[in-house]
This record gives C-alpha cells, structure tokens and sequence, in this order.
C-alpha cells in the first residue's frame, strides 16, 4: 500500500494510527505531500502522483496492493479494517459509526477554519468561522455526553476508529491556539483523552506544519 500523507493532516493521522494500531503500518510506503500554504484557497502546484492517483487531490490518499486509489480517509480506514478483521469497527459497529461521524465533521470544522485563516485577512468571514466554532462546540459536547463509550485509554488493548477520530479531533485543538479548549465543562472526555494520547500510535503521529514545497 501507498499513502500520500503530511504530519499536519487530522484526516490522513487517522489512517496513520489505526495503522500502527492494527499492526499494518510497516504495509504501508510513505509519500510525504508538499502543500503551499495558498492551498486553502486556489490550486497549488500538487506532489507527483497525488492528482493522477486521486483527481480530488486531497490528502489522505492510500493506495491499495490491487492499485485502487482510496481518497478518503473513511474509505482507506475501512480497507484497513477489512484486512484486520474488523479491529477498527469492533462488535457494535453502529454505535462505532454513529460516534465516529460526529468526530469526523468535528474534524470538518476544525479544517474548513483552517483554509478560511489562511486566506488573505480582508476575505476572511467571521461568520463562517463562528458557524464552524459553533459546530465544534456541539459535537464535543455530544462526545462527553457518550464518553462511555471511549473505553479504551492508555492501555494495550486496541482502540475501535470512533476513539481513534475523537483523540486526534481532540489533538488537533490543541494544537491550532486559534481553536478553543475544549476541556472545559468536559471532564469525562478530558480524562480520557490525557490517557489516550499517550498511547505509542498518538505519540508517534504528533503533528508538524506541512513542507510547502
Ligand atoms: N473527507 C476527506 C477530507 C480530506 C481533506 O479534506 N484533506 C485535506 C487535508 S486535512 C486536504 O487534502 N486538503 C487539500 C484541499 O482541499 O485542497 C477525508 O476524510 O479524507
């Protein structure tokens, strides 16, 4: 397998650590994407491959051993779960979805502000901001609302791709300071995710600003 990947991508750390969490990251043969920062808001010069693999040419991209191109991240962590099992979905695969999907528009949000605040300042909308924030805000507060269902933490035992998504929206707020804290009046997410980043696959996929070129 191949995946057009950058460390700042909370779409494409996803395939990365259900990867490593499943055992199949030694499968898979890195290409690291280059991003201009102007990418939020025109069409940048794209790293060879990625556009002839994936016409979206969006990160992550993985392609699979028969040579299908998976350009989603969604749709490459259901390939990785085919070949594990079905270690990703676990036995309620449902509910496993239904927490997953709000994560991932969580994820959605946090990347839309982040193309809106590269845009040039004098085009950038409050609005949309504040309806991307806003969005964040109820998800995480659904997410603590179901944190019972975030079992796995610090442990060995394998975490289902609904918990992978949680941690690295979680991750990924703090990363960005223009996003907010989203502990507060969070406390059952909150001790969660302080055990969960800790574990070896979150450790291992920190993330790091894009080469531009
Ligand atoms: N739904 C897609 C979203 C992927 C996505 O938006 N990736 C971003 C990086 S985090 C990207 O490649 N953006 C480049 C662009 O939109 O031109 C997925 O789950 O993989």
């Amino acid at each position: 397998m191949k995946l057009f990947w950058t460390p700042a991508s909370p779409f494409t750390r996803k395939v990365s650590v259900a990867a490593r969490e499943i055992g199949l990251w030694d499968e898979i043969e890195i290409i690291q994407t280059t991003w201009p920062l102007s990418w939020g808001f025109e069409t940048v010069p794209f790293t060879p491959g990625l556009a002839e693999n994936n016409p979206v040419a969006r990160i992550p991209t993985l392609v699979t051993d028969a040579g299908h191109a998976l350009g989603c991240s969604t749709l490459a962590c259901q390939h990785l779960d085919r070949l594990s099992g079905g270690k990703l979905t676990g036995p309620e695969p449902d509910r496993m979805w239904s927490l997953y999907a709000i994560a991932d528009g969580l994820i959605e949000a946090q990347i839309l502000m982040r193309a809106e605040h590269l845009r040039p300042s004098e085009y950038r909308m409050e609005s949309f901001l504040q309806k991307q924030r806003d969005r964040i805000e109820r998800c995480f507060d659904a997410i603590e609302l179901r944190a019972e269902e975030l079992q796995t933490s610090g442990d060995t035992n394998s975490p289902n791709l609904a918990e992978i998504t949680v941690g690295i929206a979680a991750s990924y707020q703090d990363w960005r300071d223009w996003l907010g804290n989203f502990r507060h009046g969070r406390p059952a997410l909150t001790r969660w995710y302080e055990n969960f980043r800790l574990r070896p696959s979150m450790c291992a996929t920190e993330p790091a600003e894009t080469p531009e070129a």
